[in-house]
């Protein structure tokens, strides 16, 4: 019999192939010699580094589940845990990558032309150029479908489209050279690539300054106003909700994954900081049941949380898996990595206060975590509704 391993007590490994262990691994090197030493300075100017991305990009890090254009082409699962290690150091760096990966270059990939995908997913893929994915608006967040952002073809000029509207809280926009834009034509929701350097006028990509966490990601705006494109820009294959939203069930499932990295960094440090801390004639806090408690519910449903993940994976790579199974695992890991994350805090007792400690940084961000790609309670409406075939939303 094994003895138990806190760190992994029911032996992940046994159920990954070599492939996806060796890419874990090298992830887990990068992650370890290049963010880790930038997050701290990071978290605290808001200075997103755009070398990460190129960094990224030549770790084969990016776009890692796609075949060809320079990608690796890795299974679902081998995608889940390169994020496991890069949102084991912070969340706001998992959100760049996943954004590339699942909003950016998916859609360009499942929905573009040949000729966008041979122009767009090489360069995206080594990370010369960086993507935003712009779906949600001012006044239409949990509810997209009610979009204001239009499209419509130049009264004068052939074969341009002009773009008006504004979309917030974007990951990446402010350094974005290419933006995946949903938008209505004609009142039906199609996806637009904006390429930076191609538009003379009319858009701009603010940052949102002064957050309260996510702080070493950037964030912003795109702003719109009648901004032209080539009618070539415009993805063929998708009309409808279903494009965003196909994007969303890759990068929702990575995220199921990286906030279980969260929450295993969170359990590693808390369990350092509880066996060297003491209290009460020189006994550590570890010794004490409740602070052993807090533990042991995190580590039970960080391990079971990462079981759930490897199926869905192979779910994904073999007869597919329904997007509420999705919403399923996004709510489940997000809600358990919060909420564990916040009672870890307390054992940091004051120091949780201090950014020298990570638990305050962890567990912010994975507010954020829990919030975007569809807030908690939107994923149990989901599934709600595909339980009792009811619509509880409108
Ligand atoms: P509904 O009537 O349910 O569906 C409309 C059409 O869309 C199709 N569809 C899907 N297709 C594929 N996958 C899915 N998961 C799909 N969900 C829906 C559906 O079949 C239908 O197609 P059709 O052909 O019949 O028209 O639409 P609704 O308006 O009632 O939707 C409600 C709801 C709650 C499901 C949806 O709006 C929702 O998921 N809201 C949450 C919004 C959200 O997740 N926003 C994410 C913004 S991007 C982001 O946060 C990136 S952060 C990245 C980072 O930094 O890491
Ligand atoms: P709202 O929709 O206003 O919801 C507020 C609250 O009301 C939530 O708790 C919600 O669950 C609840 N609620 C809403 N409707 C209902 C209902 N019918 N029944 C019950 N409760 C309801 N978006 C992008 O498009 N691209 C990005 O790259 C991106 N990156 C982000 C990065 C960060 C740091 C943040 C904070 C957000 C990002 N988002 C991005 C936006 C994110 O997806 C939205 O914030 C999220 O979808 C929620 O929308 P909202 O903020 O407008 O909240």
């Amino acid at each position: 019999t094994l003895p138990f391993n806190w760190e992994d007590p029911m032996n992940l490994n046994t159920l990954l192939t070599e492939d996806e262990i060796a890419i874990a691994e090298s992830a887990k090197v990068f992650c370890d010699e290049r963010l880790r030493p930038r997050v701290l300075e990071g978290y605290r100017t808001e200075n997103f580094d755009k070398n990460i991305m190129r960094e990224m990009g030549e770790m084969g890090l990016l776009g890692a589940q796609i075949n060809g254009y320079g990608c690796i082409g890795t299974s679902s699962v081998g995608y889940g845990l390169v994020a496991r290690e890069v949102e084991k150091v912070d969340s706001g760096y998992r959100s760049a990558m996943s954004v590339q990966s699942s909003l950016v270059m998916l859609p360009i990939e499942e929905f573009g032309t040949q000729e966008q995908k041979d122009r767009f997913l090489p360069r995206l893929a080594k990370g010369e150029l960086v993507g935003a994915f712009g779906l949600t608006e001012p006044n239409h967040g949990s509810d997209p479908g009610s979009m204001e952002t239009t499209a419509r073809l130049h009264p004068t000029k052939k074969g341009v489209f002009v773009l008006n509207g504004a979309k917030t809280w974007i990951t990446n926009s402010p350094i974005a050279d290419v933006l995946v834009v949903w938008a209505k034509l004609d009142g039906k929701v199609r996806g637009f690539l904006l390429e930076r350097s191609q538009i003379k006028s009319g858009l701009s990509t603010p940052a949102i300054k002064n957050k309260t966490a996510l702080r070493a990601s950037i964030t912003g705006m795109i702003l719109m106003d009648d901004v032209e494109i080539p009618v070539e820009n415009m993805f063929p294959n998708v009309t409808g909700l279903r494009g965003p939203f196909t994007c969303l069930n890759s990068a929702r499932y990575g995220i199921s994954w990286g906030v279980t990295g969260a929450l295993e960094e969170a359990i590693d440090v808390t369990r350092k900081y509880a066996l060297e801390r003491t209290q009460f004639k020189g006994q550590p806090l570890a010794s004490y049941q409740l602070i052993q408690k807090k533990l042991a519910e995190a580590v039970t449903d960080a391990t079971i949380n990462k079981l759930a993940c490897v199926q869905v994976g192979r779910l994904k790579d073999s007869e597919g898996v329904a997007p509420e199974v999705i919403s399923m695992i996004k709510r489940k890991s997000c809600d358990s990595a919060l909420n564990h994350s916040r009672t870890l805090m307390e054992v940091f007792g004051g120091n949780a206060a201090s950014d020298e400690y990570p638990i305050g940084r962890i567990s912010h961000n994975l507010f954020v975590t829990q919030t975007y790609e569809g807030q908690s309670d939107i994923h149990a409406l989901i599934l709600g509704r595909a339980i009792t075939g009811v619509q509880a939303f409108f």
